[in-house]
């Protein structure tokens, strides 16, 4: 590609709503523009890195036997009105009606489409198990589109769908999407991690998050320091292996705490540590008043909460109606006789608390002294706080670090859900009807690309792993007046791609500083640039990655290059 023919508006500035390098620098470097909040177009270097990251991942996916198709974005309400996700999600799925007036969703994601598909096309186990997928752009109306491609409101996603007979062929399928995953993100050169999640609303078993290690990350990885183990933080379990500490119960005493409200506070007025105080959470969960209890210095994790008790919907009473079930309100709640006004569950580091401190549910009064199964009856312990850096790891082996990933990948077990609900089954080899058995698996095409800059940048601009460079080749010619130096430089380029080498030519009629300039910013992997030595055939040969460089005949350019693109 010739860049006095192209479009690649690079820009010295850093835009000022771009607040993370990869979206400083995919706008900088004229890959990408926005068109709306959350909406972009790729310019033509854009579009040549999503090609190469969607090449990847079809190879890997037709590799472990899935077949590409290609579903509409433009979905009838009535399959999502079938599996009740038509009213069970917001604003954030997109909404249109057509010429008469019927109803129909852009595409957030495809379950309803390829289960009433595969439903109408296939009925017998003897067509199972398929796999199929598409790449497609997806609209979800994300209420704070930012970050660029990382969280946008149309981007572009690999989504597939396989459909089993059995759990066990499930499990097949599922573990060969995983390792599909796992050589798409190594052949991306990602710096990733495959993280136990929570299924959320999809249901379901197993699954896993692949996350790319990178500071700007949304989600939070617990992951151990002596084994693989890796877990979404809201899924990583606690082990309950709390040891009482051996101290003789005190007397239980009431004692005034007049403006104290914060666990720290009460601990610094009682004068112990946050440990030796007991954090009381009301919750509602499917409508119902549950008192969480935890350890003060533990975090109630509301995923686990909601796990417990498979419910649906879990979220913070209000003050009004923590006071009417206990009579105080937030900050002086605590499981002391409160017969059974409300549920009461508690983490299970609480049944190993002696002589602690806890709210009196008496507004400005707390318990100290307080002794569980003396002072308080729990009828649930379980896991329910957030790990943190130093617990245990759940495996057992080494200790827990947390660190921030990039959702890019997430692989589920449906099982029958879907199925289910739109009534896609099979005759089994008795001729007997079941109904099948699903996975899904989806990677964030364009954040990957998105992701890729996060971890390959420096204070030049970025640096393009070969897989998913847009070019493997930047050709400058630095003096556009001497003509014998364009003659060289055309005929490089003429013979370079020739060979089939991707060259992008930066034939314009500009200064070399700008030259390159730009070219450290699009950051393609290697640079020829013809200069005063051209008369002796001579270019000079720099390496985008370690910034060295040397000067090279051009006799042995082709052979250099085959053997560093191979
Ligand atoms: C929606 C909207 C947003 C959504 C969904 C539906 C996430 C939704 C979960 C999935 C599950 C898997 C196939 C590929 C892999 C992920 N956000 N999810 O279902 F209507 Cl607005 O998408 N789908």
């Amino acid at each position: 590609m010739r860049q006095s023919q192209t479009l690649i508006p690079t820009l010295r500035e850093v835009p000022s709503d771009a607040e993370i390098k990869s979206h400083q620098l995919l706008v900088r470097a004229g890959f990408i523009r926005q068109t709306a909040s959350g909406v972009y177009s790729y310019l033509p270097l854009g579009k040549k890195v999503l090609r190469k990251v969607e090449e990847i991942v079809r190879q890997e996916m037709d590799k472990a036997g899935a077949n590409e198709m290609l579903m509409p974005a433009l979905q009838p309400a009535e399959l999502w009105k079938e599996t009740g996700r038509w009213n069970t999600f917001g604003p954030e799925l997109m909404r249109m009606h057509d010429r008469h007036n019927r109803e129909f969703a852009l595409g957030a994601t495809h379950e309803e489409v390829i289960t009433s598909l595969v439903r109408d096309e296939v009925s017998s186990y003897k067509k199972l198990p398929i796999n199929l997928y598409q790449i497609q752009t997806k609209f979800r109306d994300e209420k704070r589109p930012r970050f660029g491609l990382l969280r946008g409101r149309e981007f572009i996603m690999k989504d597939a769908y396989s459909f089993h007979d059995s759990f066990e062929s499930l499990d097949e399928g599922y573990q060969k999407m995983y390792a599909a995953y796992s050589n798409i993100f190594k052949r991306c050169g990602l710096n990733f991690r495959a993280v136990i999640a929570d299924s959320g609303a999809m249901g379901g078993k197993d699954t896993h998050e692949f996350m790319v290690l990178s500071e700007v990350g949304e989600d939070t990885i617990a992951y151990s320091d002596s084994s693989d183990y890796a877990a979404n933080i809201e899924m990583a379990p606690v082990l309950n292996n709390y040891t009482k500490q051996v101290e003789a119960f005190k007397e239980l005493k009431m004692v005034e705490t007049p403006t104290q409200k914060t666990m720290q506070e009460v601990a610094d007025y009682l004068g112990h540590s946050l440990e030796k105080g007991l954090k009381s959470i009301m919750f509602k969960v499917d409508d119902q008043l549950v008192l969480v209890v935890t350890r003060g210095d533990h975090e109630v994790n509301d995923i686990k909460l909601k796990n417990l008790n498979q419910a649906s919907d879990v979220e913070l009473a209000t003050e009004e109606e923590t006071r009417a079930a206990l009579g105080a309100g937030f900050g002086s709640l605590g499981p002391v006789d409160i017969e059974d006004k409300v549920e009461v569950v508690a983490d299970y580091a609480v049944a190993a608390a002696v002589n602690v401190s806890c709210g009196a549910n008496k507004d400005g009064y707390h318990y100290i002294n307080v002794n569980p199964d003396r002072d308080f009856k729990i009828n649930n312990y379980a896991d329910l706080r957030f790990i943190q850096e130093g617990d245990a790891s759940p495996d057992g082996k080494g200790e827990i670090k947390f660190a921030k990933g990039i959702e890019v990948g997430h692989v589920f077990k449906l099982g029958k859900l879907y199925a289910d609900k739109l009534g896609a089954s099979f005759l089994d080899d008795q001729g007997k009807s079941q109904t099948m058995i699903m996975g899904c698996y989806g990677i964030g095409v364009s954040r990957t690309a998105a992701s890729i800059v996060e971890q390959y940048n420096d204070d030049k601009g970025i640096n393009w792993p070969i897989a998913v460079a847009p070019f493997h080749v930047h050709l400058l010619s630095v003096n556009a007046k001497n003509d014998e130096q364009k003659q060289f430089a055309d005929e490089l380029y003429q013979k370079l791609i020739a060979k089939g080498i991707e060259v992008l030519y930066d034939d314009r009629k500009e200064r070399a500083g700008v030259k390159f300039a730009d070219s450290d910013l699009i950051g393609i992997p290697f640079r020829i640039t013809v200069g005063k030595r051209a008369n002796e055939g001579y270019v000079e040969f720099k390496y985008r990655s370690t910034g060295e460089q040397e000067d090279i005949h051009e006799a042995t350019i082709i052979g250099k290059l085959s053997s560093l693109l191979k």
